[in-house]
């Protein structure tokens, strides 16, 4: 298989319904990431995630999930936290230093907490590919960043 989980619904050992989800979103790039989001949201809830379990938290940028993550995991209550950013490469190596930093932010804020944290961050050559990522025709990568999460959460 070429990446995680794609159907709508997965199978479950754990029961959802009593699993508390974080998911943030960064500011930058607002079109999409809302999309991103939007595609996590039904996917937690077609997979009977509870909304009132599900708790949503906005960052400016994607260089800011890193804390915003360590943030949520840190809450007791919290199971699992998905982060959804999306960096577009411009004239400026400005990208790589977001891109490296929040791939490592997210994976310490991880490791750290011992808890699921996913990468749910777009990180695109220009506008259109990240469209095409968000709803479009390579489907929508914020859904299998919450089907990413709820595998975790069988490990
Ligand atoms: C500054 C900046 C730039 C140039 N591009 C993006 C982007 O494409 N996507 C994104 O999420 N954020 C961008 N940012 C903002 C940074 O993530 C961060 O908010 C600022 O550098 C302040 O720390």
């Amino acid at each position: 298989m070429a990446g995680p989980l794609k159907s709508g619904k997965v199978k479950s050992t754990v029961n959802l319904s009593k699993k508390n989800f974080a998911i943030i979103v960064a500011d930058w790039n607002e079109e999409i990431t809302g999309a991103l989001y939007e595609g996590a949201l039904q996917s937690l809830l077609n997979n009977g995630v509870k909304k009132e379990n599900i708790i949503r938290k906005n960052v400016p940028g994607t260089f800011e999930l890193s804390l915003g993550a360590l943030w949520m995991a840190e809450e007791k209550k919290i199971d699992a936290v998905i982060c959804l950013g999306c960096v577009i490469q411009g004239d400026t190596p400005h990208f790589d230093y977001i891109c490296q930093a929040v791939a490592y932010g997210i994976t310490e804020a991880s490791l750290k907490s011992r808890k699921p944290v996913i990468f749910g961050v777009l990180t695109t050559l220009n506008k259109q590919q990240a469209l095409d990522r968000a709803g479009g025709k390579h489907g929508n990568k914020g859904e299998e960043a919450a089907l990413t999460a709820i595998g975790m959460l069988n490990f």
